[in-house]
C-alpha cells in the first residue's frame, strides 16, 4: 500500500479543499466588520516587542491534568516575555477543577484578560457566556487588524462554520490540529486472500457476499482449519461498526447513532426509513445466518475487536486505518485499503465527518487592553512557533520541502513548552503546506482523499444540522428526549433483523412506532438548525 504513497499525496493536496463541507453557511455573519471604536492600546501595530514598556496581562489557563507544568517558570513563557514585553499573571487550573474555577471567576464579577484552553480541555459554554451573559468580548472587529498569522486561516476549509455564537458574532479564537479526514470508517480487504481463492476485486454486494463465501469454505490462510471470520465488525460507530453497510445502498449513516442525514437538496431525513434500509438489514441477517460476519459483533467492545484482527483470521473490516492501530505488520500486509461497493440499483454514499475547532481562547469583556492580549496570543501562532509547541522549539526542523517536521526520537525537556496546553490554529490547507505528517496521519488523509475523489462520500454533512448549528435549549431538550428512545429502539430493531430477518409485518410495525416515536419531530428540530445556518 506504501507505495501508492506519492501518487495519493499528490492527490490529497488538490482534493484537500473538497474535503471540508460543501453544505453550511459560509464565512460570512451579521454584525461583524460594523467597525467598532479603535481600542485604547499600547500596542505596536506589528513587530517585537509588542509594547515599548512593558505592561501586566492576566491569564486564567486550563492545562491537561496529566501534565506537570508551572508557567511561571516555564521556558517558552519565560523568552516570550523577554521577546514581546508582556508579563504575565498566571492562574492555571488542571482540567478537572477547570469547570469550578471558571464559574467562581466568572461569579466573582472579577475577569482574568485571556481565558485559555487549549486542545480540547479547556472548553467552556462560550455561547452562553458570551452571547447570552456578555461576559465574553466579541472579537469579530479586532482579529483583522490584530491577529496577522490566525486571521487568513479562518477563510480555510470553511472552519468558521462552527465558530459562531447564536447572535452571529464569535467569542473565542480556536484550537485546531486538522488531519484532512472526510470520514471515519474506511474498508480494509484480505487481498492475498482474494488472490487464494481466485476472486475480482468486489465492486457490488452480491460480488462482496460471494468473496465471503469464498473465505469461509476454501481456508484462504491456509492452517488447514475452518477458522476464517470473512467480515469482523463492532454494533455501533462509523469507524469500525455495521452501520458501515448502509453505505452501500446509499444511506449514509452518521457517527454517533443520531439516525440522520442531509440530502443533496438540504433536507434532513431519518435514514432508517431510506428506501434500501429493509434491503440492507436483510444482507445482515443473511451474514449472519451463513457466519459470514462474527455473530459476536452484536456485543463485542473496540479491545476485543482489534485483538480478533491480529489474529490472521479476518478477511474484510471496517476501521479508522490500518497501520499504527495495534495491527502487527504480518497482518496488516495481507489488506488494502477498497472502496463501499454498491448494491443493485443504488450508489454508494458514506458520511461525510467534517473537521472542527473547538475552543482556544476568549477575552473577557473587562480585558485591559484588547490589541496587547491579541497580539500576544498571534505571536504564538506564527508556523516556528506554533509548529514547536508541541515538542519545543528543539524538536522541529525545516526539511528540504521547506516543511517543518518533529526530530525523530526526541525527547521534550520537562517544563519548556506548554504543548497541547497551548495555542494552535493549523486548518487542513494551511497544516498540509508548512507542516510532515507522520505516515499514520498521512494513510488516514490519503484514503479520505481517494473516496472524495471516487464520489463515495455524501454531499452535505449531517454534522451540520447535529453538531454545527446552535439550537435553543428548549429544542435541545425535546431533541434529546425523542433521540434517547429513538435509538434505543433502533438498536433493538437492527439486532433482531440481524439474527432473526424481516418480516413484511415486523417492518410495518417498525415504520408504525418510528412514527409513534415521533422521528418526523426528531428530524424537523435537525431541520429548524440546520436551516439557522443558512440565515
Ligand atoms: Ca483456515
Amino acid at each position: 500500500m506504501k507505495k501508492v504513497l506519492c501518487v495519493l499525496l499528490a492527490l490529497l493536496m488538490t482534493l484537500l479543499c473538497a474535503c471540508s463541507g460543501n453544505g453550511g453557511g459560509g464565512t460570512s455573519k451579521a454584525d461583524s466588520g460594523s467597525g467598532a471604536a479603535e481600542p485604547t492600546t499600547k500596542a505596536n501595530e506589528t513587530g517585537f516587542p509588542i509594547v515599548k514598556d512593558k505592561v501586566d496581562l492576566s491569564v486564567a489557563q486550563c492545562i491537561r491534568d496529566v501534565d506537570e507544568l508551572d508557567y511561571n517558570t516555564m521556558a517558552f513563557y519565560v523568552d516570550y516575555e523577554t521577546k514581546t514585553n508582556v508579563h504575565v499573571n498566571w492562574e492555571q487550573y488542571k482540567q478537572a477543577d477547570w469547570l469550578t474555577k471558571l464559574n467562581l471567576m466568572f461569579s466573582s464579577g472579577k475577569y482574568t484578560d485571556i481565558i485559555a484552553g487549549g486542545s480540547n480541555g479547556g472548553a467552556f459554554d462560550t455561547d452562553d457566556y458570551g452571547a447570552t451573559q456578555h461576559l465574553l468580548l466579541p472579537l469579530d472587529d479586532y482579529l483583522e487588524k490584530w491577529m496577522p498569522n490566525y486571521y487568513p486561516r479562518l477563510a480555510m476549509n470553511n472552519v468558521t462554520d462552527s465558530m459562531y455564537a447564536p447572535d452571529g458574532k464569535m467569542y473565542y479564537i480556536g484550537y485546531f490540529r486538522a488531519e484532512g479526514i472526510n470520514t471515519s470508517g474506511h474498508y480494509f480487504l484480505n487481498t492475498t486472500w482474494l488472490k487464494r481463492v481466485g476472486k475480482e476485486m468486489p465492486t457490488t454486494v452480491d460480488e462482496l457476499t460471494e468473496v465471503f463465501r469464498a473465505f469461509k469454505t476454501q481456508d484462504p490462510n491456509q492452517n488447514g482449519q475452518a477458522d476464517e471470520v470473512p467480515f469482523e465488525a463492532m454494533f455501533t460507530g462509523t469507524m469500525a461498526g455495521l452501520i458501515d453497510i448502509f453505505p452501500f445502498w446509499g444511506i449514509p449513516e452518521p457517527d454517533g447513532e443520531q439516525f440522520v442525514m442531509i440530502t443533496d437538496d438540504g433536507k434532513v431525513q431519518f435514514t432508517g426509513l431510506q428506501k434500501g434500509y429493509r434491503e440492507a438489514l436483510e444482507w445482515l441477517n443473511l451474514l449472519y445466518s451463513e457466519e459470514l460476519i462474527d455473530r459476536e459483533c452484536i456485543t463485542q467492545d473496540q479491545s476485543v475487536y482489534a485483538a480478533k484482527l491480529n489474529t490472521g483470521t479476518v478477511g474484510y473490516f471496517p476501521y479508522w486505518r490500518l497501520e499504527t492501530v495495534g495491527i502487527p505488520e504480518e497482518v496488516t500486509d495481507e489488506f488494502e485499503c477498497v472502496l463501499p461497493v454498491h448494491a443493485e440499483g443504488y450508489e454508494a454514499k458514506m458520511s461525510r465527518r467534517i473537521e472542527l475547532p473547538t475552543f482556544g481562547a476568549s477575552l473577557s469583556i473587562t480585558c485591559s487592553d484588547i490589541p496587547v492580549a491579541l497580539r500576544w496570543i498571534d505571536g504564538q501562532m506564527d508556523g516556528e512557533t506554533m509548529i514547536g509547541i508541541i515538542p519545543g522549539k528543539d524538536g522541529i526542523f525545516k526539511n528540504n520541502e521547506g516543511k517543518w517536521e518533529y526530530v525523530e526520537g526526541y525527547e521534550t525537556p520537562k517544563n519548556t513548552t506548554p504543548g497541547v496546553n497551548g495555542f494552535y490554529f493549523a486548518p487542513a490547507d494551511w497544516y498540509f503546506a508548512n507542516f510532515q505528517f507522520g505516515w499514520n496521519i498521512l494513510e488516514k488523509a490519503q484514503h479520505c482523499a481517494w473516496y472524495e475523489e471516487q464520489g463515495v462520500m455524501e454531499k452535505i454533512s449531517s454534522q451540520y444540522a447535529t453538531n454545527i448549528a446552535s439550537m435553543s435549549t428548549e429544542d435541545k431538550e425535546e431533541l434529546t428526549r425523542l433521540q434517547t428512545e429513538i435509538v434505543k429502539y433502533m438498536e433493538e430493531f437492527i439486532t433482531k433483523c440481524m439474527v432473526g430477518g424481516v418480516t413484511d409485518s415486523a417492518w410495518d410495525t417498525y415504520t408504525a412506532t418510528l412514527q409513534n416515536l415521533k422521528v418526523d419531530r426528531y428530524c424537523e428540530l435537525y431541520q429548524k438548525a440546520y436551516d439557522s445556518l443558512k440565515k
